[in-house]
């Protein structure tokens, strides 16, 4: 890149600072006793220092946290090495072959790009005339396709595509177990919308759900043919636990969608704060 380029590009953003944008946050509030899957780890966040337990000569004193808390838990990418199929993970690489100290060196965390990119939200619900998906209902191509063609938003190569379905609505439920909806299922894409999602060739895919893609009554996490598709097959990130509820009742649908994973050597996954920018 040129000086000359360089300086226009910085130009550019400024100015759009400057003019003012809308951040739409995508990112769930992370609390104990929050919903989350039992195949992680809990959420665990506790104050064992306290102000005043140690104040110093001139009289201040600081409160530190200690958190404990799965990587797939909250607001969540998942990175290729979560999951493997047959032994192999994407690419082909032996699952069993963790690195030094069980880290996956090369296909880890820590490998995901900080994201700046095209993002499109798919509001299946509204494009269907519902308020929200019903429990473990699948998305199908044609719900997508449908949804697409409502929104006049176009899928390409690059982008990061958020599915709503609505059932966001359950994160703050009292009864923590609906959101994870292991008895009633919890709705999403389930094998052919994957196909769709990977046909375009998206740079990430995103929901509102805890394992993204569609639960069947009874069954909790005992199938999940989308991630085989998605992190195995196509080498596509998954983002679980969105909040997409605010952007969807403003009416975003295209934004620019930034996300940076905490670059945790060596990990299955990382919480996330995603952001829209308008
Ligand atoms: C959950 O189970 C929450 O999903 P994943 O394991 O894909 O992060």
């Amino acid at each position: 890149m040129t000086a000359t380029s360089h300086t226009t590009t910085t130009d550019r953003l400024l100015a759009a600072v400057q003019a003012g944008v809308e951040v739409y946050d995508l990112g769930r509030r992370l609390f104990f006793g929050m919903p989350q899957s039992p195949n992680h780890p809990a959420f665990l966040l506790t104050l064992p220092r306290r102000h005043g337990d140690m104040v110093r000569a001139d009289g201040g004193s600081a409160a530190n946290d200690l958190l404990v808390m799965g990587t797939h838990v909250g607001t969540h990418v998942d990175a290729l090495a979560h999951v493997s199929q047959d032994g192999r993970l994407h690419g082909g690489a032996d699952a069993s072959a963790a690195g030094a100290g069980g880290r996956y060196v090369e296909l880890g965390v820590h490998t995901i790009a900080p994201m700046v990119r095209r993002g499109v939200l798919l509001d299946v619900p509204a494009a269907l005339g519902q308020e929200f998906s019903p429990a473990g209902y699948e998305v199908t191509p044609d719900d997508l396709d449908a949804t697409v063609a409502r929104q006049g938003t176009p899928v390409g190569a690059g982008d990061v595509v958020l599915i709503r379905t609505g059932w966001g609505r359950h994160f703050d439920d009292p009864d923590r177990t609906r959101y994870v909806g292991h008895d009633s299922g919890v709705p999403g894409v389930g094998a052919d919308g994957a196909r769709w999602l990977a046909d375009r060739r998206v740079h990430a895919a995103g929901a509102d759900t805890i394992a993204f893609e569609r639960l069947a009554p009874g069954a909790g996490h005992s199938a999940l043919p989308a991630h085989r598709i998605l992190l195995v097959e196509h080498g596509i990130y998954l983002i679980e636990a969105m909040d997409l509820d605010g952007i969807a009742a403003a009416g975003v649908h295209e934004f620019t969608f930034v996300m940076a994973p905490l670059p945790l050597f060596g990990a299955t996954g990382s919480p996330v704060r995603p952001l829209a920018v308008v």
